[in-house]
Formats: structure tokens, C-alpha cells, sequence
């Protein structure tokens, strides 16, 4: 395992020499390559996964990419991202969000020009039981508008959706006062005064929010008094007990330190007009050329406050990357969760728990930082998952068009290997601009599979021939052999995955708690996705509610679940915060395919502790509380319309 402080052996060391001495020694041709049009598709090499290059490396333009791409059309000469549609196929996600009651809503972040990068980078989606009747509610973030800044215009409203368990939500933020009302990003669901009812951290450009849950359907703002609200423009925060002392702690990515009174105009010398192109066209200016926001990591004092710790602890962002996206979880299996940042146009962050207050900054030497090219890509959102039943978390990022989405896989001692065109995976997301992405066993066989949210951040795309599109439908990879195959699954013609929408922030949970893992998307300026899981399979599954003791933080995040039946062992993780600016259900949830029983469960808690523990049935929900052991999930009964809605949407054929 890697591991802080005793790092890495002298071979991997210099193993990681040579690939820094190998990469300095390709940039001057990476960038003698980009004088020329390249007009066959050999290309460059990149295990051959990938769309016809026609120029490659080009430094220029504000966010990463890995060259200009050939467009990728369909038969009706449309855009990949907003074509290829197939008439028949499996019908695996349907958007209910009309029929749920959720596009009362709608998202609002400046103008639709887009002529800054405040407006375009879109905001998360939590997923949270706030009222504990054991259903998921939504929770929704929104943007805002420089008129609302101003004060000339009201503000745009976040939206909780409760759980009305009949298939409908209906939005009580205004009654919960949690509508934020301030430019808003980013959302992590954490308990942390341990008082059994989940709270929210919701990030702005501003000041952020800390929703204390005051067990009465309402929340009250403590940012203030907690001392967490930062000021200018903070993402996708997560909370984790790094310290290992029962509390959860905060981490706050910061994205671009963006100044209202010098606003990067794009064609101005405010950010260098070379970070104001895409492909040679003038667009928005950024991420690159524009200063970033250091990232912050608070530790919980227990009595309400949190005090920074971020210079102290190694986690400060001293290069100012463009932070997005932050998850804690244990990476090497020491039982101490690290932290993972997505940073974009600049190298991922992999922080290492020392176990004494401190990370090891290991972004590099384990592989994350960069993808296997030697590049950094735009980071966005992150996905956690052990793909590979190898008791190990894998990661995969979201990032820019023109550049595939890497997959990281976790070789434990090894460190990450990136993986993605060797798997073959690498080529069909060169168009797309992915920003939620989550590992999700959506058909139940036991296999992690990967679900992708996209969208462009230009709007001018659309009057450009680049085979690219503001709007763009999801992506869906199956796993098809044990991790070693994935499948990209048919835009079917009127189900979810044929959705042409601007994706940005998603959660992914059971919201029906029916054992299918349902996509909440956040869209740009747009009304959200209810993407709900139809699978046809009838594979088994099985769902866990974790309580921590009283050494563990009461929600058990940072928890770790081993899971076995039918011969397979899977491994599942209690997290705050990931997707993109997201944060996830927090019910560790298992597929188990043709298995009709749970062979064995073993616990290992943030407190150290581990149980092995077996379940009496499969295809339900169980509570495991910390040294107390199972019991059923008590979750308020679903109504009549409820159960009949279910019927019916389990047959999409209808
Ligand atoms: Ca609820
Ligand atoms: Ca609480
Ligand atoms: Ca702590
Ligand atoms: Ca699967």
C-alpha cells in the first residue's frame, strides 16, 4: 500500500524520475506537432484509442485539452454529443423529473453568453434524508445573476425537494431556509455536531453556508459562528474525520480568485488573450491565466467552531490549482481517509493521511496527478469505485472536449496506472466536456459501471462545425467483464441516456429505495434530470444504513464496507461530497446479480473497529449501528400511488 512518510521503494522512484525525464523530453515535439495540421489519423500515440487528430498539444486557449479532433458526426450529420441516437435498445434510465414534480424548478447562473467563467461552470446536488423518514430528499443549488449581486433583482432560490414516497417532491426550502440565495457552486452532506440528523455545507462565490438541521424540517445558518465561510469563490467540499477524533472535518476547494471590479473580459489583457480561445475562437477567459483560490481544510473543534488548518496539515493548494471537486476516502487502506481533489487545467491533488495531522502530498508518485500521457487534464468531477472487486478505490475524472476521460486504476504498492485507452474507453468521450461522473452498478450484476453528466462550457460551440455541442446527452459505460471491458450503452430514442441537456452537477442514490441507483442532474439555466434506473435485469441487491459509535463520526462517514456473495467480494465507502460539487447517497449499496443470499459483511468503522456481521435477507435495506449490530430500516410507508408508480415504471415498455 502507499503509504505517508515510508513512500515509495527506490524503484518507483525512479520509475517516477524517468517519466518526469521522459515527459520534458517530449514537449519541445508535442509542441513542433502543433505548427502542422495533421491530416491522417495516425496521430499520436495514445494506445490507439482515439478520434483523428488535426492539430495536437496546442497550449493555447484557458482550459486543457489534448489537441483539436477531427468532428465526430452521426449518420443525420450531427454532433456525437447531441446524435447518434438508436431506435431500439435496452431501456436502462428514464428522466421522471416532470412527473416527480422537480421542473417547477429551474437553474439560473448569469447570462446565457456566458461571458465569464462565473457563469459557466453550473452547481451540485445532495442527496440527504434531512427529516430521517428514511426516504432521500434533493437538495438542488443554485446560481445567480450580477443583477442579484447588485441588489437590482431578486436571487435565484436553492430547491429541497422533499420525499413525498408516492414518486412526487415537493420544494420546502423556503420553509427549511435553505434557499442560499447567494451565487452558489458546490453542496457536501455531513452530521458534524453528531447529532444524528444530516447538515449542509453549501458553496458560493461569497460566503458559504453551514445548515445546521434543526430537526424540525428547518435549518439555521452557523457558517458564521462555525467560522467556515471563506469569501470568494469555493466548490466541492467534503467532510471527513481526518483526525480520526469522532468529529467530521471540512475541506473547501477553491476554484479561480475571480474580482468583480476586475472582470476578465475576454479580448482585455485581463487574462492574456491567448487563455481568452478555444480553437482559435474568442471566448470567455479561464480557468488558465486567471489567479486561483487556495483550497481550505478545517478542523471541528466539537463545540461548534472549526479552526483552518489547511498550511498546517499540507492540504493549503500553495500552487493555486483550480480546485472542483474534494472527496476523503481511505486510498491505501490504512484505515485513515486521504483526500482527492480534481483540480482543473492543472494537476489532480492525492493527499496521503499521515495519521498525525498531516498529508503527504503524493499527487504525483501515485499517479493521479496526471494522466498517462504526462499531461494534466481539466479536472471536474470524480468518481470513486472499486471497478475491479479487488478491495481497492479506483478514480476516473470528468474533464474538457477535445481530451478523453481518464481512469485510474488502483494498483495498491503500485500506486495508479491510467488506464483508459488501453481499455478502450478513451475515444468515444473525446467530444464530450463531462462534469458528474460516479461509479454505479446500475443493473445490479455485481460490476461497477461508470455513468457520465455533460455539457459544454461555451455556448458559442453550437455555430462552429467541431462535432461538439453546448448541450450533450449522457454517457453510460457498462462492465462487462470483471473491470477488464466496458460497453458504452445505445442512446436509446426517448429514455435518459438520448437526453440532450447542459449537465453539470449530479448525486446519484436510491431515491425510490427500491434498489436501483436513480441520477439527480443539475443542468445549466435549466430545469433538472430525474434519471430514474428502469434496468430490466432482476438481479438481487442490497442497501446499508451505517450509525457510527461513539468513536466514529455518527453518519460513519469515512466507513468501509466489504460486502460478500455469490463468490464476490465488493468493497463500498460512506462519503460526503464527489460527483462534481455533489454530494452522493450515503447508503453503501450493493448489487449482487443471481445471488439470493449475503454470505458475510465486514464493517470497518472510522473508529478503527471492525465487525463481521451477516444479513438475514437480500433486496432491502438493513441499519448496521457501530457494536450494536443489524436491524431493519425504518422508512415511513410508501402510498398506494407510490407502489403503483413503481409497478409501472419498472416496465418501461408502458
Ligand atoms: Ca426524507
Ligand atoms: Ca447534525
Ligand atoms: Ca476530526
Ligand atoms: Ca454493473
Amino acid at each position: 500500500m502507499l503509504r505517508g512518510g515510508q513512500i515509495m521503494n527506490a524503484e518507483s522512484r525512479n520509475r517516477a524520475v524517468r517519466a518526469i525525464a521522459l515527459a520534458l523530453m517530449l514537449l519541445p515535439s508535442i509542441g513542433a506537432l502543433s505548427q502542422q495540421s495533421v491530416k491522417t489519423g495516425a496521430g499520436r500515440s495514445n494506445g490507439g484509442d482515439s478520434p483523428q487528430v488535426l492539430t495536437s498539444g496546442d497550449p493555447k486557449g484557458g482550459s486543457a485539452t489534448a489537441g483539436v479532433f477531427a468532428p465526430v458526426k452521426d449518420s443525420e450529420m450531427r454532433p456525437i454529443t447531441a446524435g447518434g441516437f438508436v431506435k431500439d435498445g435496452p431501456v436502462l434510465f428514464m428522466d421522471v423529473a416532470k412527473e416527480a414534480g422537480l421542473t417547477s424548478w429551474h437553474h439560473t447562473m448569469g447570462t446565457p453568453e456566458k461571458k465569464y467563467i462565473l457563469e459557466a461552470t453550473g452547481s451540485g446536488v445532495a442527496l440527504l434524508d434531512y427529516d430521517n423518514d428514511g426516504w432521500l430528499d434533493i437538495y438542488m443549488v443554485n446560481g445567480s445573476t450580477f443583477d442579484a449581486l447588485k441588489g437590482t433583482a431578486g436571487a435565484p432560490h436553492a430547491a429541497l425537494f422533499h420525499n413525498n414516497h408516492d414518486g412526487t417532491f415537493t420544494d420546502v426550502a423556503e420553509k427549511a431556509g435553505v434557499t442560499n440565495d447567494r451565487w452558489g457552486f458546490g453542496v457536501a452532506v455531513g452530521d458534524y455536531d453528531n447529532d444524528g440528523w444530516p447538515d449542509l455545507y453549501v458553496t458560493n462565490f461569497g460566503k458559504n453556508r453551514l445548515y445546521h438541521n434543526n430537526h424540525d424540517g428547518t435549518f439555521t445558518d452557523v457558517a458564521e459562528k462555525a467560522g467556515v465561510t471563506l469569501g470568494n469563490w469555493s466548490t466541492g467540499a467534503t467532510f471527513g474525520d481526518y483526525d480520526g477524533d469522532g468529529r467530521l472535518d471540512l475541506f473547501v476547494p477553491g476554484y479561480v480568485h475571480f474580482d468583480l471590479d476586475h472582470l476578465p473580459d475576454s479580448g482585455s489583457t485581463a487574462a492574456g488573450s491567448v487563455y481568452c480561445q478555444f480553437r482559435s475562437a474568442r471566448i470567455m477567459c479561464g480557468p488558465r491565466g486567471l489567479v486561483g483560490e487556495p483550497d481550505h481544510l478545517f478542523h471541528n473543534n466539537g463545540d461548534g467552531t472549526f479552526t483552518d488548518v489547511s498550511e498546517k496539515a499540507g492540504v493549503a493548494d500553495k500552487a493555486r490549482y483550480y480546485g472542483f471537486t474534494g472527496t476523503f476516502v481511505d486510498i491505501n487502506n490504512d484505515g485513515k481517509v486521504d483526500l482527492v481533489v480534481t483540480n482543473d487545467s492543472s494537476p489532480n491533488y492525492l493527499y496521503l493521511n499521515n495519521g498525525d495531522g498531516t498529508f503527504e502530498d503524493s499527487s504525483y508518485y501515485s499517479g493521479f496527478a496526471l494522466n498517462q500521457q504526462g499531461r494534466d487534464q481539466a479536472g471536474m468531477g470524480l468518481a470513486i469505485g472499486d471497478y475491479l472487486n479487488n478491495g481497492l478505490v479506483d478514480l476516473y475524472t470528468g474533464t474538457f472536449s477535445d481530451d478523453y476521460k481518464p481512469l485510474f486504476k488502483n494498483g495498491g504498492d503500485q500506486g495508479f496506472t491510467e488506464i483508459s485507452p488501453e481499455l478502450g474507453i478513451a475515444a468515444p468521450t473525446y467530444p464530450f466536456l463531462t462534469w458528474a461522473t460516479e461509479f454505479i452498478d446500475y443493473d445490479n450484476d455485481g460490476w461497477k459501471d461508470i455513468f457520465l453528466v455533460n455539457g459544454h462550457v461555451y455556448p458559442q460551440v453550437d455555430d462552429h462545425d467541431w462535432g461538439t455541442s453546448y448541450a450533450q446527452r449522457p454517457l453510460l459505460f457498462h462492465n462487462t467483464m470483471h473491470g477488464e471491458k466496458f460497453e458504452l450503452m445505445p442512446p436509446v430514442i426517448g429514455t435518459g441516456l438520448a437526453e440532450v441537456i447542459p449537465g453539470r452537477g449530479a448525486a446519484f442514490g436510491d431515491l425510490f429505495n427500491d434498489g436501483k441507483t436513480d441520477v439527480v442532474i443539475n443542468s445549466m439555466d435549466h430545469v433538472p434530470s430525474l434519471m430514474q434506473d428502469v434496468s430490466p435485469d432482476h438481479h438481487h441487491w442490497v442497501g446499508l444504513k451505517l450509525i457510527g459509535g461513539a468513536k466514529s463520526p455518527r453518519d460513519a462517514v469515512g466507513a468501509t464496507v466489504y460486502l460478500t456473495a455469490g463468490g464476490q467480494r465488493q468493497r463500498a465507502d460512506v462519503l460526503s461530497g464527489g460527483s462534481y460539487e455533489s454530494s452522493n447517497d450515503q447508503r453503501p449499496h450493493f448489487g449482487i446479480g443471481d445471488a439470493t443470499a449475503v454470505d458475510s459483511v465486514e464493517v470497518h468503522w472510522p473508529s478503527g473497529a471492525v465487525e463481521k456481521l451477516s444479513l438475514p435477507a437480500v433486496d432491502r435495506f438493513f441499519v448496521i449501528e457501530e457494536g450494536k449490530g443489524v436491524s431493519s430500516y425504518q422508512f415511513a410507508e410508501p402510498t398506494q400511488a407510490g407502489k403503483a408508480r413503481k409497478l409501472a415504471d419498472n416496465h418501461p415498455s408502458k
